[in-house]
């Protein structure tokens, strides 16, 4: 087997499956989204393994375990699953994960709950991920890790005698340093990422803090290389960082916006709103989205621009996330709340300002959707990347859609040179740049669109998976190994909070 045809095996929080109980029995269904799509090529082609967290806890049972071996069987690849307590769920997910690492990385540090424990448990759940992807792996062959749930996995791989290649990528920004320092176990995850061979952000920006970060916290110091990439030498090894913005399907969106079912959808939508142009925001239930920013900006237009009303709505699809958590349930009163308020103050006998789903929606309907909307708004406090951003441009296969882009979007560092990029807390900038969108002459909306699709497609997610493999497996000729106790050089000598 070459090098490039060699076994992959990719590590993320969740499985890519979707189980529901169904009275006793399980139905286990193929995930779906992006990264799914961009790794089922590449595995099923090479063979590999997925490992992860099924979905359901230790105390829920197995019954789901038939149903994932089928699937396993399906898709071509095998599906090695972590069973987790509810316990250790709590602490390492709800807790390390959700409310310390997640605020934090997207510049809410007030909203951080810095509790030891929580910590402790996400030790405990990344040694066990290393157990289940070491039993796998042996002592050799590649590993792709995802996300900020797994941090601490290959400092953890590597104690359990692994000497193969890792590689990590971070769906998520990376934060400033100002931001990083208040984290009590700074130096600790730099550490934990100075474990893997290559390292993955969205953006340069994010690269730019990480980089920030280790050097002045006296880690290691960064050299360039090609293609904007760092190199930080720490004598028994070397490890890579590089930006390596994901993308979407772009095919696959923009044949669906294409398709007689999608077109059909389209008509109706259009005809239950009149002649109304539609403005849409689509995302997940969470306060890094800015969903009530939006609304006052989307507010303000209406204020300005009255002549707006009647003409204009706005359609916002939110997905629903994280619904046992308190904080996110504040939200979604408060959310509703305005929605009510707007809708109450600017409504008219046969218009309504705000149309609100809370719920998700098939790939056709949100096809439609997007294709329908001549004002894509999408103004997120903080994102990684944004997908949904992209997802928008793809299916504009008419040209005619306008999108509005947070600066603080990864996306952003792609798409400016073809949205009208805002800072989302500046509501008077944003209502201007809304009503800017709505107005805009036909010719520059297609001008800007046609680049901005060229930009999602030529950089799409199969695109962004082949880029990041080359560079892990390029690296295996230029890198020296770690061998024996020379992990340990890196690692603290004090785990606090331990
Ligand atoms: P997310 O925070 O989940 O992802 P995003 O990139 O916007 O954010 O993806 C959301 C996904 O949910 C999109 O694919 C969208 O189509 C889908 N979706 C949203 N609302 C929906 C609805 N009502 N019905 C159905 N589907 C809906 C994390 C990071 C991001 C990063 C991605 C990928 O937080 O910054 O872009 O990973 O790396």
């Amino acid at each position: 087997m070459s090098d490039s045809e060699e076994e992959l095996t990719i590590v993320s929080n969740r499985l890519p499956v979707v189980l529901n109980r169904c009275g006793t029995d399980w139905q286990v269904d193929p995930g779906t989204g992006g990264l799914v799509q961009a790794m089922n090529p590449i595995l099923t082609e090479n063979g590999g393994c997925w490992v992860g967290w099924p979905g359901v806890t230790k105390e829920e049972g197995t019954g789901w375990k038939p149903g994932l071996e089928q699937v396993s069987a399906d898709s071509g690849y095998e599906l090695e699953h972590v069973v987790l307590t509810q316990e250790q769920l709590e602490g390492f997910y709800e807790g390390y994960a959700n409310s310390v690492v997640w605020p934090l990385f997207h510049g809410f540090p007030d909203r951080c709950e810095f509790r030891p424990q929580f910590y402790r448990a996400y030790g405990e759940v990344n040694d066990r991920f290393a157990e289940v992807i070491a039993a796998r792996m042996g002592r050799g062959g590649f590993v792709w890790i995802h996300d900020y749930h797994l941090f601490e996995a290959a400092r953890r791989l590597r104690q359990k005698g692994f000497r193969g290649r890792t590689a990590f990528f971070l769906h998520i920004p990376f934060p400033s340093v100002e931001n990083f320092s208040k984290l009590p176990w700074r130096e600790e995850l730099l550490s934990d990422l100075l474990h893997y061979d290559l390292v993955g952000f969205q953006t340069r920006r994010d690269l730019h803090h990480f980089e920030t970060c280790v050097e002045g916290l006296g880690l290691a110091t960064a050299e360039k290389r090609e293609q904007g990439l760092r190199r930080f030498d720490l004598g028994a090894r070397v490890v890579e960082a590089g930006a390596f913005p994901i993308g979407i399907d772009y095919e696959d969106f923009a044949r669906r916006a294409r398709s007689e079912t999608v077109t059909q959808r389209v008509e109706e939508l259009r005809g239950d709103l009149g002649d109304c142009q539609v403005v849409l925001g689509v995302d997940r239930l969470d306060y890094s989205k800015g969903l009530l920013h939006r609304l006052r900006a989307y507010e303000q237009t209406l204020e300005r621009h009255p002549e707006l009303c009647e003409e204009v709505v706005l359609f916002q699809l939110v997905v629903p996330s994280r619904e046992n958590v308190a904080e996110y349930q504040a939200l979604k009163e408060e959310f509703d709340r305005e929605v009510g308020r707007i809708n109450g103050r600017f409504s008219t006998a046969g218009w309504q300002p705000i149309h609100y789903r809370y719920n998700r929606v098939g790939p056709q309907e949100l096809s439609a959707m997007y294709r329908m909307a001549s004002v894509g708004l999408v103004t997120p406090l903080r994102d990684g990347m944004n997908l949904v951003s992209k997802e928008y441009c793809a299916s504009q296969v008419d040209e005619d859609g306008v999108l509005v882009l947070s600066e603080f979007a990864g996306a952003a560092e792609q798409l400016e040179r073809g949205a009208i990029v805002v800072n989302p807390y500046d509501i008077s900038q944003t209502a201007q740049a809304l009503y800017r969108a709505i107005t805009m002459p036909g010719d520059e909306r297609r001008q800007r669109m046609r680049r901005i699709r060229q930009v999602v497609a030529e950089s799409d997610v199969y695109h962004w998976a082949e880029s990041f493999l080359t560079r892990a497996r390029l690296r295996e000729e230029t890198v020296q190994r770690v061998v024996g106790s020379e992990v340990d050089k890196f690692a603290m000598p004090e785990r606090r909070g331990l």
